[in-house]
C-alpha cells in the first residue's frame, strides 16, 4: 500500500482536484485555505439553484452538516445526485449527528438519497450512524478497540467506506481495515480540523483509484503534517498557522518515513 500512498500524495499537486464543499459556517475559510495548502482547489457553493451545476464541474464533493439549515439539506441532496451522475467521489461529514433530531433525520436522508463514497467522523458520530449509540454513549469511545468495532459496524450498516478519527484513525471498507497512529492532540483544540480532513479526503479520493488506500493516504499525510506543525508551534493559535504551512510543505517522503500504519484484511 505504501507505494500507492506516495504516488497519490504526489498526484494531488499535479492534478489539483477541485473540491466542491457544502460545509458549515465555522470552517469555510480554514477549509479553503487548507485545500489550497495541499495543492487542491476549493469552491464553496450552497444555493439550490447552482449546487448541481457546481458539482458537475468538480472532481469531488464534500457534504458537511455542521451548521445545517433546511435549505442546505435540499442543496446537499441535489449536489450529491449530480456528483453521483458524474461519478465523482462524495465524502459525508456528519458533524454533531446524534445531537438533535433534525441532524439525525437529515443524515438519514442524505445517506438514503445520495450514494456516499466515504463517511468521515469522530467515534461518537460514526457510532451513532452505525446504530451503536446505546453501546458507546457513556463509555469513553476513544480507545482503539472501540474505533475498530465502530468502523466495522458502520461499514456493514451504511455500505460505504468509513474513516473514524481520534487518537488513532481507523479506515475501513468491506475488504480492508487500516489503523493509523499519527497526529497530535492539539488537533482537537483547533476548530475545523476534522472538517478540513474530510475535505482533504475528498481531494485524495478524486486523485486515487481505491477508496481505502486514498483515505489512508489523506489521513496519514494530514497527521504527519500536524506532527511537523506541533514541533514549530505548540499553542492553538500559532499551531493553526503552522499546520497550514506544514500541509503545504509535507511530502510523500516525509509521510512514508513517519507513518505508523497497520493494515488488516477482514476475516
Ligand atoms: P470533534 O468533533 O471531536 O472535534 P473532529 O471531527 O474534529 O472531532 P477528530 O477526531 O478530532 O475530528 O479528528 C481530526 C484530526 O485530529 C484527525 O487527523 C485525527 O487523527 C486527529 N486527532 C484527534 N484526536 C487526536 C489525538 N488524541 N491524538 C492525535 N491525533 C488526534
Ligand atoms: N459547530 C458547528 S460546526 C463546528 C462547530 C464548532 C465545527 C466543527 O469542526 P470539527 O472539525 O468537527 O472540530
Ligand atoms: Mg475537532
Ligand atoms: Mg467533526
Amino acid at each position: 500500500m505504501k507505494e500507492e500512498i506516495g504516488e497519490i500524495i504526489e498526484q494531488i499537486k499535479v492534478k489539483q482536484p477541485l473540491v466542491h464543499n457544502i460545509t458549515n459556517q465555522v470552517v469555510m475559510n480554514f477549509t479553503a485555505n487548507g485545500l489550497y495548502a495541499i495543492g487542491a482547489a476549493p469552491v464553496m457553493a450552497n444555493d439550490v439553484r447552482e449546487v448541481a451545476d457546481m458539482a458537475s464541474i468538480a472532481d469531488a464533493l464534500l457534504i458537511n452538516i455542521g451548521t445545517l439549515t433546511i435549505d442546505q439539506v435540499e442543496a446537499m441532496i441535489l449536489a450529491g445526485r449530480s456528483a453521483n451522475e458524474k461519478g465523482i467521489p462524495v465524502v459525508f461529514d456528519p458533524v454533531g449527528v446524534g445531537a438533535t433530531p433534525f441532524r439525525n433525520q437529515a443524515a438519514e436522508r442524505i445517506l438514503n438519497e445520495v450514494s456516499i463514497t466515504l463517511v468521515r467522523g469522530n467515534s461518537g458520530e460514526i457510532s451513532q450512524l452505525a446504530g451503536m449509540d446505546a453501546e458507546v454513549r457513556g463509555v469513553d469511545a476513544t480507545g482503539n478497540m472501540d474505533a475498530v468495532k465502530i468502523a466495522k459496524t458502520a461499514v456493514r450498516k451504511l455500505g460505504t467506506a468509513v474513516l473514524v478519527t481520534g487518537e488513532q484513525d481507523v479506515i475501513a471498507d468491506q475488504n480492508a481495515l487500516a489503523i493509523l497512529s499519527n497526529g497530535t492532540p492539539l488537533l482537537t483544540k483547533v476548530t475545523g480540523t476534522g472538517c478540513l480532513l474530510s475535505s482533504v479526503v475528498a481531494a485524495f479520493l478524486a486523485v486515487g483509484k481505491e477508496t481505502v488506500v486514498s483515505a489512508v493516504a489523506a489521513a496519514s499525510f494530514y497527521s504527519v503534517a500536524a506532527e511537523f506543525a506541533v514541533e514549530k508551534a505548540d499553542q492553538p493559535g500559532s499551531f493553526q498557522m503552522a499546520f497550514l504551512d506544514a500541509l503545504s510543505q509535507t511530502t510523500s517522503v516525509h509521510v512514508l518515513e513517519k507513518m505508523q500504519l497497520e493494515v488488516q484484511n477482514h476475516e
